[in-house]
């Protein structure tokens, strides 16, 4: 029998009021059930938003210190966890342990950052026109934050959302990708052994159209926070907007890394190896484009085939193992369709096939797959993938190239390799993404700086670094007269006052 979870609300481990449950299974080793997860229904997501509206003024009053000290109790705990919730990562999404390593060590990150932030949610002292008034501005928290995560980063990025909103002095209601569910029951034990009060966190399992949505729609959800696709985002978005609740959108992006014939080729190869097919290609950030130079373009892409074609791949969990599974079925048909498209629109150097044998075939594994010849412009150059599938698209010179990269709906981030310092500069005015990279790779953003794109990647919001905490907390202005006498601003100051 699989063990069954399940979820967290008002302090308490409680069974879905469906009493229905879904299977969470391995996607290197589909014969290996990791366990049963509660498939929650609507009374689930009602009952967490009670009880995290009715923990709010209690967390919200306690000192932003305090609420630190807890995450830095957070932060320890997935120290001392690290190894162990990386393995149950690898196990239910499939990337590399190191890999799952780094998803943790980010977490760690985002913990201590926010800890750190307790002792500075800073607002502004302003002096007021007016003589004898005092003015300021403080941080305040919202309400109940509904997070909304992906199977990705199973750990990263459900703690980007919800440790600068609990800072913040929120409480809040997650669910996490039905793909992962296990990291963040893990995380959710370390928040409860960490003294988080009952109710300020609570966990719904389940799938998008029965939780999500009603996380989404629920009325004492003022905010909410969401990373995924970009299709998903604008329905999201549609609600979100009539409801006037304050939404951040994380989603699609189609990123290139640029390589100019004077660029270090060693580091723009190893950059490009592990950009595109590291997790599978599976990053909102993953480079889904190269764009080379002509000069270097034959012997670039023959020393990347070179490359890409001794990746091997297998369970994330085992040692020497560089590139894992894809999510799941849906995912492997996705990336088999684009396949399709790439065989019309340009040549495929490399892969194209779902990779079998040696122990892959109960798994959700494709190979390494590279086109060239692909036309800027063309479905292969501009649609997510989100597979580790590369499209290489030939330039000219840096304005081609500029051009290209920003010829697409998405801005999430991009990549120059180049030795060029003024062409880095041009590159940081002129490319419309949310994170350009200097002779490294599309992925590797750091969580202490802001994380997100422009275009029809976000909606203007950030995650990580100092600006989250806008997004979590409202600006309260306040204005104190100690004058003694009614003072009228913009009028007093200018006409002597008729009273
Ligand atoms: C994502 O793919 O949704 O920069 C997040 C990176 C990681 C985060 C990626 N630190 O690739």
């Amino acid at each position: 029998m699989a063990d069954t979870f399940k979820n967290f609300i008002g302090g308490e481990w409680v069974e879905p009021s469906t009493g229905q449950y879904f299977e969470n299974r391995n996607p290197a080793r589909q014969s290996d059930l990791i366990g049963m997860w509660p498939r929650s229904g609507k009374e689930d997501v009602d009952r967490a938003a009670k009880a995290a509206k009715a923990a709010f003024d209690g967390w919200r009053l306690t000192p932003a210190p305090e609420r630190g000290a807890i995450l830095k109790t957070v932060g320890d705990l997935l120290v001392e966890r690290k190894d162990d919730i990386a393995r149950a990562a690898t196990r239910e999404m499939g990337k590399v342990w190191a890999e799952t390593k780094g998803d943790v060590q980010e977490g760690i990150d985002t913990a201590y950052y926010a800890a750190t932030y307790g002792r500075q949610l800073f607002g502004r002292t302003v002096p007021s026109e007016l003589r004898s008034k005092w003015a300021m501005s403080v941080r305040r928290p919202i309400g109940v934050a509904g997070l909304i995560t992906p199977f990705n980063f199973p750990l990263a990025i459900p703690t980007w959302k919800m440790f600068p909103a609990l800072l913040c002095g929120n409480s809040v209601v997650i669910k996490p990708g039905e793909d992962v569910p296990h990291t963040v029951s893990l995380l959710v034990e370390i928040l409860e052994e960490a003294g988080i009060p009952k109710g300020v966190v609570n966990l719904v399992h389940g799938y998008g159209a029965e939780v999500g949505e009603h996380i989404v729609r629920h009325p004492d959800i003022p905010v909410i926070s969401f990373t995924g696709s970009t299709e998903t985002g604008k329905t999201i978005g549609r609600t979100c907007g009539e409801m006037h609740k304050r939404l951040s959108l994380e989603m699609g992006g189609k990123n290139a890394q640029i390589v100019m014939a004077d660029a270090d080729m060693d580091l723009a190869l190893n950059g490009v190896l592990w950009g595109a097919f590291g997790t599978t290609g599976q990053r909102c950030t993953a480079t889904s484009r190269l764009l080379l130079q002509d000069e270097i373009h034959d012997e670039f892409v023959e020393r990347l085939s070179e490359g890409a074609r001794k990746l091997k791949l297998g369970y994330g969990n085992d040692d020497g193992v560089e590139v894992g599974p894809l999510i799941n079925a849906r995912a492997l048909e996705k990336v088999q369709k684009y396949v399709e498209i790439g065989k019309q629109e340009g040549t495929c150097v490399l892969g194209g096939e779902r990779a079998t044998g040696d122990g892959l075939d109960d798994g959700f594994f494709f190979q390494p797959t590279i086109f060239t010849d692909i036309q800027a412009g063309s479905r292969m150059a501009t649609e997510e993938i989100f597979g580790p599938v590369l499209s290489v698209i030939r330039f000219k010179d840096a304005d081609e190239a500029f051009r290209i990269n920003n010829e697409v709906k998405y801005g999430l981030s991009s990549s120059l390799y180049t030795r060029d310092v003024n062409l880095s500069f041009r590159a940081f005015q002129d490319l419309d993404n949310g994170i350009t990279y200097v002779n490294a790779p599309t992925i590797g953003a750091e969580a202490h700086l802001p994380f997100g794109g422009v275009k029809q990647t976000g909606n203007g919001h950030r995650e990580g670094g100092w600006e989250v905490y806008e997004f979590y907390s409202e600006t309260k202005v306040c204005y104190v007269d100690y004058s003694g006498k009614l003072q009228r601003a913009q009028i007093d100051n200018y006409e002597a006052s008729p009273y």
